[in-house]
């Protein structure tokens, strides 16, 4: 489907970079006086390696559940989190930003990004995420870190909250549950637009919105059903307060939330599994549209209904505050595709494989085609423009002695994707404002909990516990992708 005629090239002014995550890039986990954040406690799902998350009780004993869904049910409130000596935890030190970001971003400056999409570490902002006052050594790490920017004309994207929470808002309020994380969050949001407003223009107010449950990112302790929706309300009321507060406060300002949408095919045309199927984009459409069109929809009735929830407690002026509060473009990250039949579980990522896509080691379908249908999907229904702040492809790089890597099945995904990408802006018209790659530098894998998975354009000299020199190496995508950005995507 990729028309091989078509120019490439991306409209003048086009948002080129990368994208981090605070948690998986950052480390300093007890520098500038950072607090407690949730990821520090919940910090690998995958199978093999549970979720870390050790707390103490009341008693003085140490609870380690065995799988991040246990565990959320697990966590008591009295609980109080402890790390363990002998433990590797990857939220600490991360690939150590906190101390390269000079490095890191001239890097990302040698590809020639305009845009860097960062996440404030909210704890390292409100250690506790109530207190009176923000903690200036925290901002002025954000502030070094823009500014270093500025030297190289590269604008931050940032992102508000990215999966995460203080810790203490957590155990104390029951996460997002509670209309007090609304208020935290709230006041949070307010000190980045007072604080960082002059020279940021784009926000984000939560990452993968529709994505994020269990207890690091929500705080919620039963992160399904009723619980669960009542999160997403008190956080769907949160971003359009803090959207309206940053108009208001920065001119000119753009906010978005950003979408996990990875495409989605009936697994064949039986009318039950189309049915499934228009179900299950509804889990995903549901937030997109609350929050793009600043109002519940019709079949959120039916969807809650399915999920046991029997009644979301709502405020007389949150409709109010939704329809003042609606974002201005859609972020999303697109990884991948999947297929969905009568009778499988919602949000059931991966479904049956799909016979005409090959798959990452990761078994991630690789579709690029499907970012053109989701890009077109998106912009029908809402009418905004777009913001494609995550794609990329997880690996097992090979370095050799120098810690060079050989790519080329990176360079040849996000050839595809981006063709793809373009083909949408180009033949179909689709408003976008950038693309910002996920990772420019390699980092901690948010599902594996590891390195194993990288992303990166540059290597980083870094093992599965944390052990290496921390170098840095661009890898063999590194001048490929310095090449698309210098002649605007001519050369896809
Ligand atoms: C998204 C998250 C990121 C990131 C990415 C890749 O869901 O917003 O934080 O990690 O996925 O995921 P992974 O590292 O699990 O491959």
């Amino acid at each position: 489907m990729e028309d091989k005629n078509m120019s490439k090239k991306l409209p003048k002014g086009f948002l080129w970079g990368g994208a981090t995550a605070d948690f998986q890039y950052e480390g300093g986990f007890n520098e500038s006086g950072r607090g407690l954040l949730s990821h520090d406690y919940e910090t690998d799902g995958s199978k093999e390696h549970p979720r870390h998350h050790t707390m103490k009780m009341p008693d003085g004993s140490i609870i380690e559940p065995k799988s991040s869904f246990i565990l959320a049910d697990s966590v008591p409130t009295e609980a109080e989190p402890v790390f363990l000596d002998d433990e590797y935890y990857p939220s600490h030190n991360a690939v150590d930003f906190y101390h390269h970001y000079k490095e890191d971003i001239k890097l990302m400056a040698g590809m020639g990004f305009n845009i860097f999409r960062f996440s404030v570490c909210w704890s390292r902002i409100f250690p506790t995420g109530e207190e009176a006052e923000p903690n200036a050594a925290g901002l002025k790490f954000y502030d070094d870190v823009i500014n270093e920017m500025a030297k190289y004309n590269m604008e931050p994207l940032i992102t508000i909250c990215h999966d995460e929470m203080p810790m203490n808002l957590a155990l104390k309020y029951n996460g997002w549950t509670s209309r007090k994380v609304i208020d935290a969050y709230v006041k949070y949001a307010k000190t980045l637009f007072e604080h960082f407003g002059n020279r940021c223009k784009y926000w984000l107010t939560f990452n993968e919105i529709n994505a994020v449950r269990g207890f690091g990112p929500t705080g919620v302790r039963n992160s399904e059903g009723q619980d669960r929706y009542q999160a997403d309300h008190n956080m769907f009321v949160a971003s359009a307060k803090a959207v309206k507060l940053g108009h208001k406060l920065i001119p000119g300002s753009q906010f978005g939330t950003m979408f996990a949408m990875s495409g989605a095919y009936p697994a064949t045309c039986k009318p039950e599994d189309m049915f499934h199927y228009l179900q299950e984009k509804r889990e995903n459409w549901y937030f997109i549209d609350i929050m793009g069109r600043g109002y519940y929809p019709e079949y959120a009735a039916e969807l809650l209904q399915r999920h046991n929830v029997k009644e979301l407690h709502m405020e007389p002026e949150d409709a109010q505050i939704l329809k003042e509060g609606q974002l201005d473009y859609i972020a999303f990250s697109y990884y991948r595709s999947n297929t969905t039949k009568a009778g499988d579980d919602w949000f059931n990522v991966g479904g049956d494989s799909n016979p005409y896509l090959k798959e990452t080691p990761w078994g991630w379908p690789v579709d690029p085609l499907g970012l053109r249908y989701t890009m077109n999907e998106v912009y029908d229904r809402i009418q905004k423009p777009i913001f494609i702040v995550e794609n990329g492809m997880g690996a097992v790089d090979k370095a050799d002695e120098n810690d060079y890597v050989e790519d080329d099945y990176r360079i040849d995904y996000l050839k595809d994707h981006l063709s793809a990408m373009a083909d949408a802006i180009n033949i179909d018209h689709v408003p976008c404002l950038g693309y910002t790659m996920w990772a420019p530098i390699d980092l901690v894998s948010l599902s594996t909990g590891e390195m194993k998975k990288r992303y990166g354009f540059v290597y980083v000299d870094m093992d599965d516990k944390g052990h290496g020199t921390l170098k840095r190496t661009p890898k063999k995508s590194y001048n490929w992708m310095k090449h698309i950005i210098e002649t605007n995507g001519s050369a896809l």
